[in-house]
């Protein structure tokens, strides 16, 4: 594969949902740029003469062989994007999935086994604040009834906007005949991070996925007049979530682990008004559960402590929670073993480590030399890309047949 080759490919779905000058994209599920990013993908998949389908919970399937069979090889990821995020975060599973079954024709592989590419939706949770919903929701993962009632910043329910996308909301649920007819799953993906660049490898195999939560902190406090409330009669919930913020930092560190604070929301929001209220979302990921764990308790205490002090009230929600994935199946051994390619692992949570608790999962890696991810700065080489789609070949040729 060309890196000329894999561009034409790249550039005929890089326009859509950029947004603004920084070069970012604004991919957020069931809106209408992802729509169109979802008529490419059956379009492509149609022009491979694949079998297209959507199922109960959004997720696109584009199937060469018979589903029915058993034992498929699937590969895929996903095209919904964090706002501004970067381009390859995602659309590089998926187009590299397309062109590996273009690259299994061309080398005369006649699949034993049904292979499929998969997009799964909201894989980011940007819109509507579950992480691989898509693929949770398939597995089990996530009560359809909770899913119904997630609501998006604009108060848009979940239901209403697949609803708007012709599917049927009352099906949305787990899937355990789809999941049985997958044999082994393998997702490409950008890396996030510079540990390829470091090796000067274009492409790697992960051994695992850090655990990672997602939480919610409320603060409540006592909004007021900025220009005539007293500083020592003040009870400003923006000192709580400030002071949380600046524990977050400090506690990820102690740790050794990874927490960001990078989503606020305040009441009223006004220049001249002390806040009633504001929430911050923290994000916070740990080589595993145990650390994880504490982290997250010494940022709750922080939090508690510093309440007290401001008078304020603090509260606590669990949004979501992702246990260490740790990718020591055949699968990933083959990988391993025939990619000639470096092992490592990643702070970044994917589709791949919710179906390996399901199904032979294996996870490669292409080179990011920024190293950059959710940010516009996000980039790989078309020949790293290229040498991807190769190696992804090799491993699904390995696979089908
Ligand atoms: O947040 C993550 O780790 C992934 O990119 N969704
Ligand atoms: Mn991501
Ligand atoms: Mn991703």
């Amino acid at each position: 594969m060309s890196a000329e080759r894999f561009a034409a490919l790249w550039e005929s779905l890089s326009p859509v949902g950029k947004a603004g000058d920084d070069g970012g994209y604004v991919r957020h599920s069931w809106t209408d740029t992802d729509l169109v990013c979802r008529e490419w993908f059956v379009e492509e998949a149609l022009d491979r003469d694949l079998e297209v389908e959507i199922d109960r919970n959004g997720n696109l399937w584009a199937w060469w062989g018979e589903p029915e069979q058993g034992g498929a090889v699937v590969t895929g990821s996903h095209l919904d994007s964090v706002p501004h995020g970067g381009g390859y975060d995602g659309p590089l599973g998926v187009v590299s999935g397309l062109l590996a079954i273009d690259r299994l024709r061309e080398r005369g592989v006649k699949p034993a086994k049904p292979v499929a590419v998969v997009v799964f939706t909201e894989e980011e949770g940007s819109r509507f604040g579950v992480p691989c919903l898509g693929s949770r929701l398939m597995t089990g993962a996530f009560d359809p009834a909770k899913a119904l009632r997630l609501r998006d910043r604009e108060g848009f329910h979940l239901a209403e906007a697949i609803g708007r996308a012709g599917l049927d909301p009352e099906r949305l649920g787990p899937d355990p005949e789809r999941l049985a007819r997958i044999g082994a799953f393998v997702e490409l993906h950008i890396e996030q991070g510079r540990a390829l660049d470091h090796l000067d490898a274009p492409v790697g195999v992960a051994s695992a996925i850090w655990p990672h939560g997602r939480y919610r902190f409320d603060f409540t406090g006592e909004g007021n007049h900025a220009g005539t409330t007293r500083m020592s009669d003040r009870h400003d919930p923006m000192l709580t979530l400030a002071a949380t913020v600046l524990a977050t930092d400090e506690v990820a560190r102690m740790h050794g682990a990874h927490a960001t604070v990078g989503r606020v929301d305040v009441a009223p929001n006004a220049t001249n008004a002390i806040a009633s209220r504001a929430s911050a979302w923290l994000d916070a990921r740990a080589a595993d559960g145990e650390t994880l764990q504490k982290l997250v308790d010494a940022i709750r205490q922080r939090a508690e402590r510093r309440a007290r002090l401001d008078g304020t009230q603090v509260a606590m929600a669990t949004e979501s929670l992702t246990g260490e994935v740790a990718f020591t199946g055949d699968v990933s051994r083959l990988a391993a073993l025939e990619l000639h390619a470096p092992v490592l692992p990643t702070g970044a949570g994917h589709d791949a480590g919710v179906l390996a608790g399901h199904v032979d999962t294996a996870m490669l890696f292409v080179r990011n030399p920024t190293g950059i991810s959710h940010a516009p700065q996000e980039s790989a080489s078309h020949a790293d890309c290229a040498a991807g789609v190769e190696k992804l070949t090799d491993l699904l040729g390995r696979l089908c047949q």
